[in-house]
């Protein structure tokens, strides 16, 4: 089936206090600086820019156990659940420019709120699902998962900040694709909860194209419902993606990438989607930063119906042909 989204919403979150290299708030504008609005418009739906949220920042923000910066990350996904829970409410297709990927929590969380029977797909090098117990670095980019997930309520100590929030999704309401680079506590999560994935090695073996076949059947086959997708650009070869903070070798081809959201599109069931951890302070030059850039809005683009056949959607082929 084909999508037909109406209206479409982009929202930037313009936040990087869930890890510790600065330069990340800057993802929205160097996204949009890439085109992107430009590209959507092109569509046969309206799209809507939403701007930049503005988060308040706390300077008083200890530690807790080894988890950095929790007021700030918890009150940023506070503001954003609610503006997601909105925008998904009034009817868009939620596009959420990061920022890092602790923004995840709220993006996923505001979405579940209109649509509570969503699935998740998680395109990342990394699984994102560590606790503050098996954490290697405390930075919250590396645990979005494990909030959300209701299996590990016993495994998330009240973390300051994030009273606001309850576990919302399953264990096998998730997918994720791309992984190379998993922490031992994730490892051990992943296989306890019987979580479906797809690591790099996986996609040499099986191809990308029956990848995404398990994934559908996976998450789509008893029922079909709305799909949240969670794209980290690090999931992309460091070659194509160069400005990031967390870049693993042996990442995704182009190819691959375009293949998974063009594939996404063809569900008709894309409710959401983040594309998360650009960082243009990390590019080598300036021409490293546009690619990744413009890399992030092609993954959008093709995400919302943007084809490699060439068929546009706002063309009329009736009277293109006469
Ligand atoms: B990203 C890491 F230890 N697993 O928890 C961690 F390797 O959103 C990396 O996927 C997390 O970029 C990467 O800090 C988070 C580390
Ligand atoms: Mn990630
Ligand atoms: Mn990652
Ligand atoms: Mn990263």
């Amino acid at each position: 089936q084909q999508s037909r989204a109406q209206s479409v919403a982009v929202l930037g979150a313009p936040f990087s206090r869930g890890q510790r290299r600065r330069g990340v708030e800057h993802g929205p504008k160097v996204i949009r600086d890439a085109g992107l609005i430009e590209r959507l418009s092109g569509f046969d739906y309206s799209v809507h820019d939403f701007g930049d949220l503005d988060f308040h920042h706390f300077e008083k923000d200890e530690p807790y156990m080894d988890v950095k910066s929790p007021r700030n990350v918890g009150a940023a996904n506070k503001m954003l659940s609610g503006a997601v829970s909105r925008a998904v409410g009034a009817g868009h297709t939620l596009v959420m420019l990061g920022g890092d990927h602790s923004l995840a929590i709220g993006s996923v969380g505001g979405h579940a709120q209109q649509s509570p029977d969503l699935c998740l797909i998680w395109v990342d090098a990394h699984a994102d699902i560590n606790t503050p117990m098996t954490s290697p670095s405390g930075n919250l980019h590396g645990l979005p998962v494990a909030f959300m997930l209701k299996e590990l309520q016993d495994k998330m100590p009240d973390i300051p900040g994030f009273s606001w929030m309850k576990p919302f999704l399953s264990s096998r309401d998730l997918v994720y694709i791309g992984l190379r680079d998993v922490d031992p506590g994730e490892y051990h999560i992943l296989k306890n909860l019987g979580i479906q994935y797809f690591t790099m090695r996986d996609i040499d073996r099986l191809g990308i194209q029956r990848v995404m076949e398990v994934t559908f059947d996976h998450l789509l086959a008893r029922k079909q419902r709305p799909i949240h997708l969670s794209f980290d650009i690090d999931a992309f070869d460091p070659s194509l993606a160069p400005a990031t903070g967390t870049p693993v070798n042996g990442g995704l081809t182009y190819r691959e990438g375009i293949y998974i959201t063009e594939e996404i599109h063809n569900t008709g069931l894309l409710s959401a989607m983040d594309l998360v951890e650009v960082n243009p302070m990390l590019g080598a030059s300036r021409e490293a930063v546009e690619a990744t850039a413009s890399l992030a809005v092609d993954v959008i683009a093709s995400s919302l119906g943007q084809t490699r056949e060439g068929a546009h959607p706002s063309i009329d082929v009736n009277s293109a042909v006469k």
